[in-house]
């Protein structure tokens, strides 16, 4: 199925993934390449150590300059921004939003795609947590951190879809801008405040189950400080909305 006059912006923020960026855009380019989508990808580097920008650079005369397009930021100002930054310069009426560290599987772009035609949905939101989607190789610690915030802002907040701490979305441009423009929090609570926003703004969701794995290249970046500011994050959200 094509789907004419669609386009598709993926943006990647990288951070230290000079391993697995160009896995993961050989994957992406194999999925949609081969169903003939219109599509970019915007690799946001914030100044890695690990030159994860010098490979992004030899994967653009591979791909060339109209499929990968570099936005690099001097040094690590993190992920709520990184998306901003990459928005700004997406020409797709469609953003796609996923990891660089391929916890999120490129095969999965296309189920966004075709679910977002199936009910004009404003957001695709891929789900760990309904029929056929699930984690890997997180330990006991992670996965009560995940399911936990998920459950507490489940009960506080009903926000109508199952996944709100994961990052592998894809949404209208307009929408993702007027999204962005009124959440307030930073870091991983940003994405649950985006759910609850979209919700509050009669957005429509609808899920697709994604099977995320535990990044094998690379460490994660997710700490006790972000968990207590999830739950700030929340408690604000559960007092004001
Ligand atoms: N540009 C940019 N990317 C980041 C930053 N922090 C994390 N990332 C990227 O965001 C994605 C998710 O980060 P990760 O550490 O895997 O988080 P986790 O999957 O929750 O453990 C990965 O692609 C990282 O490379 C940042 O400050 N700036
Ligand atoms: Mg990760």
């Amino acid at each position: 199925m094509s789907s004419e006059g669609d386009k598709y912006s993926i943006l990647l923020p990288t951070y230290n993934e000079r391993e697995n960026l160009p896995i993961i855009i050989w994957l992406i380019d194999q999925y949609l390449r081969k169903k003939d989508y219109n599509f970019e990808i915007i690799i946001i580097d914030d100044g890695s150590p690990d030159g994860t920008l010098e490979v992004a650079k030899e994967l653009q005369k591979i791909y060339g300059e109209d499929v990968i397009l570099l936005r690099p930021r001097e040094k690590k100002l993190g992920l709520g921004t990184a998306y901003v930054h990459g928005i700004k310069h997406a020409s797709g009426n469609f953003i796609i939003i996923m990891d660089s560290d391929l916890s999120h599987h490129p095969k999965f772009i296309p189920k966004f795609i075709e679910k977002q035609k199936e009910g004009n949905f404003d957001v695709i939101s891929g789900s760990r947590y309904i029929n056929g989607g699930g984690v890997s190789g997180w330990d006991f610690k992670r996965k009560l951190v995940s399911r936990g915030a998920n459950f507490l802002t489940q009960l506080l907040l009903r926000p109508g879809a199952s996944d709100l701490t994961g990052s592998f979305r894809l949404y209208k441009k307009d929408v993702l801008e007027k999204l962005i423009s009124s959440c307030i929090s930073k870091g991983y609570v940003f994405q649950m405040e985006m759910i609850i926003r979209a919700r509050q703004f009669n957005y429509t969701i609808g899920e697709v189950p994604i099977t995320f794995v535990d990044r094998v290249y690379g460490e994660s970046k997710l700490g006790g400080s972000e968990i207590v500011q999830f739950a700030k994050g929340l408690f604000y959200l559960f007092a004001t909305t």
